[in-house]
């Protein structure tokens, strides 16, 4: 055979298998899922809350992003203690964010415009103010055993809650309700009583939720605390930590073991995942679940085998500082990328609503960096409203803070309990209310700096985040970063660098320099890659244009940098 007619065969051979990967193709695995807070992205009505009208308004920038889908956190009827975390009608649209008729309008023009729309579920608790609670309380069949109810222990003539356990906000997870006599558990505040999944009513009350909204068009769910759903029956105290740094009511002073992560919420997962299963028939598309869980490796793992696509890892975001080290990254990236079970893609996290913004907790530099690894790494990325733009947090005074969690942490504590920071208007442009909205005041306030920083000044700037962002999102649907091999290398300590390699194509290598000092590195000796290769994006900051060849034996990288190369 001649070496022409070899390599026509060889090529044949390749494009059969990029034939059969597109089939098997699952719309989320190469693609940035892009989370909205929707009080603060677009206020439609200039009321200073954002709203559904607003998001629709502004539904053409994910298209311009080319994000594959947008996940919106709750805009369910709500008293709002929680800012909708706390649902007191699970089939309904808060006024604040519009209608049902809004939502019908955002699914049809999100499917108009290609984009997959998620929504955040809470199924862990309900607000207070919920219908079926009110009945709880009066013992009203079949409400009566909806909630976890206990009596309290009765110590000379004062009553006692039926345990140690703690709120997630801080103090006792128990409230006395006096009308029913008897305490109720609430793992978040007061106000978010625990549903009791030992119900067999309330399961099939949660899944004509599901469904009502699988009807309203939506392509999945990310399901809020699921690692919350279920306590130990017996409900036995928890051992007590040694953290005499806090307060003794705090929720981080005990070890959770009956109060989280118990074996039911897997199976009770898989059944939701069989529910979903029926709709992705009907609709020829799967429908995902994206499934949030603070917790160890082996127990965020299993949630695949229970039908999650998207067991959310939070390994950017948990190490809340910048001490991690090269060191923990490579090894946490290796233990997702050899862990996941077969047939899954790992994922990752860069940003949410309960955790300093990216940009603040890695500083400006380095942020890019970690949208850059989330883009190079196999599976899906998740960013944050803002991210893209590079948005930071907002210091908020004690009487700025809205947030319960940060409340109830007193002005002392506040600072560091309060998501507040993170949550403020999105930044569209340099006009009043970074033209969030036309209000007089906003829900939380702006942050100063939307006058430089803002959408409008970085879509004329090829060198912003944005347009990083934009070129990242390309670079995610390359076939390389799907099914090429990855290798994760220490250039030293202080260098961390991701190489993607597939036969017949460029590598794709991604150097990202942890320190706060410049440094010179001889990436291709380290890492085995071509002496010359192509700038294909750089962070915003790091001086090395894009569509520049670079040495790569000596490359400059200044202090925070991170840059992608090919070729
Ligand atoms: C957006 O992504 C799709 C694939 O998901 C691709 O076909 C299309 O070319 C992209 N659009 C732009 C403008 O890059
Ligand atoms: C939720 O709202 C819908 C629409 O207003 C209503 O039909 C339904 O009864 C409400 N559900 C509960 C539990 O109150
Ligand atoms: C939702 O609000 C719009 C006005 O914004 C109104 O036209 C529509 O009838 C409302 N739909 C429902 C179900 O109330
Ligand atoms: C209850 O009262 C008795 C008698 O006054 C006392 O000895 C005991 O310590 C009290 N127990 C608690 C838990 O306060
Ligand atoms: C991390 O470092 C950056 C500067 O490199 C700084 O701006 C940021 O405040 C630091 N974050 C923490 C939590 O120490
Ligand atoms: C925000 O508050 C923290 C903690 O008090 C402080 O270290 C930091 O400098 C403040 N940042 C800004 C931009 O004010
Ligand atoms: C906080 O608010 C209270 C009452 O609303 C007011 O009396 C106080 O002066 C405010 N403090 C600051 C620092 O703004
Ligand atoms: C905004 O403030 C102006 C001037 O104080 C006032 O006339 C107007 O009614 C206010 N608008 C709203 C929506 O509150
Ligand atoms: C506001 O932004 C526009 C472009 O988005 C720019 O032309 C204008 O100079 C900016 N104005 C100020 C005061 O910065
Ligand atoms: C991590 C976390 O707590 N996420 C959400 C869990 O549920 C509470 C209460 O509903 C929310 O406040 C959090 O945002
Ligand atoms: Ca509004
Ligand atoms: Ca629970």
């Amino acid at each position: 055979m001649s070496l022409r007619v070899l390599s026509l065969v060889l090529l044949a051979i390749v494009v059969q298998r990029a034939a059969a990967a597109s089939k098997t193709k699952e719309w989320w695995k190469d693609a940035f899922i892009y989370q909205i807070y929707p009080r603060s992205f677009m206020d439609s009505d200039g009321d200073g809350i954002g709203d559904l009208k607003g998001i629709i308004s502004k539904l053409e920038h994910f298209v311009d992003l080319n994000v594959s889908a947008i996940w919106i956190s709750p805009i369910y009827v709500s008293p709002m203690a929680d800012f909708g975390y706390d649902v007191s009608n699970f089939t309904d649209v808060d006024p604040t964010f519009g209608n049902i008729t809004d939502f019908s309008a955002l699914t049809a023009k999100a499917k108009a415009l290609g984009l997959k729309v998620i929504l955040d579920f809470v199924p862990n608790h309900t607000s207070d103010k919920h219908p079926w609670f009110v009945n709880s309380v009066k013992r009203i069949k079949p409400y009566t055993d909806y909630y976890v109810w206990m009596d309290g222990s009765l110590v000379n003539g004062t009553i006692y809650p039926p345990n140690n356990w703690l709120s997630v906000f801080g103090g006792s997870a128990w409230t006395f309700n006096a009308e029913r006599g008897q305490y109720y558990l609430h793992q978040f505040t007061t106000g978010q009583p625990d549903l009791n999944y030992r119900s067999a009513a309330v399961i099939t009350e949660i899944d004509a939720a599901l469904t009502f909204w699988l009807d309203h068009g939506v392509d999945g769910f990310r399901i809020d605390a699921i690692n919350y759903l279920f306590e130990d029956i017996e409900y036995l105290d928890e051992p007590r930590l040694f953290r005499p740094d806090l307060p003794v009511d705090d929720y981080e002073t005990l070890d959770h073991i009956y109060s989280k992560d118990q074996v039911e919420t897997y199976t009770l997962l898989k059944s939701w995942r069989k529910l979903l299963d029926t709709h992705s028939k009907k609709d020829k598309e799967t429908k995902i679940l994206l499934t949030e869980a603070y917790t160890d490796m082996p127990q965020t793992i299993k949630y695949y085998d229970a039908g999650s696509n998207i067991p959310m890892n939070f390994m950017f975001i948990t190490p809340l500082d910048n001490r991690s080290t090269t060191r923990d990254f490579k090894r946490n990236i290796d233990a997702w990328i050899n862990d996941v079970p077969k047939g899954h893609s790992p994922n990752w996290i860069v940003g949410n609503h309960d955790q300093h913004r990216v940009a603040t907790r890695y500083g400006r530099k380095r942020a890019d960096g970690f949208l850059m690894l989330a883009a190079v790494l196999p599976g899906t990325g998740v960013i944050y409203y803002g991210d893209e733009i590079g948005m930071e947090d907002r210091n908020m005074t004690f009487n700025e803070t809205v947030d319960p969690a940060g409340c109830n942490a007193g002005p002392q504590r506040y600072r560091l309990k309060s998501r507040d920071p993170e949550r403020t208007p999105y930044q569209w442009d340099n006009t009043t209310n970074a033209g969030f909205s036309t209000g007089n005041t906003t829900w939380l306030p702006v942050h100063p700096n939307y006058k430089e920083l803002n959408l409008a000044a970085q879509k004329i700037d090829p060198s912003s985040h944005y347009s990083l962002f934009k070129k990242l999102v390309a670079l995610k649907k390359m076939p390389i970063i799907d099914s090429g091999e990855v290798e994760v290398i220490l250039v030293g300590y202080e260098v961390m660098g991701v190489v993607r390699k597939s036969p017949d194509v460029a590598p794709v290598v991604l150097l990202m320099n942890f320190e706060s000092y410049p440094l010179v590195i001889d990436a291709r000796t380290w890492m085995n890659i071509p002496e010359e290769m192509t700038v294909l994006v750089s962070s915003v900051g790091s001086g090395i244009p894009s569509g520049v060849t670079m040495d790569t034996t000596e490359i400059l990288l200044s202090a925070g940098a991170s840059v992608i190369l090919t070729g």
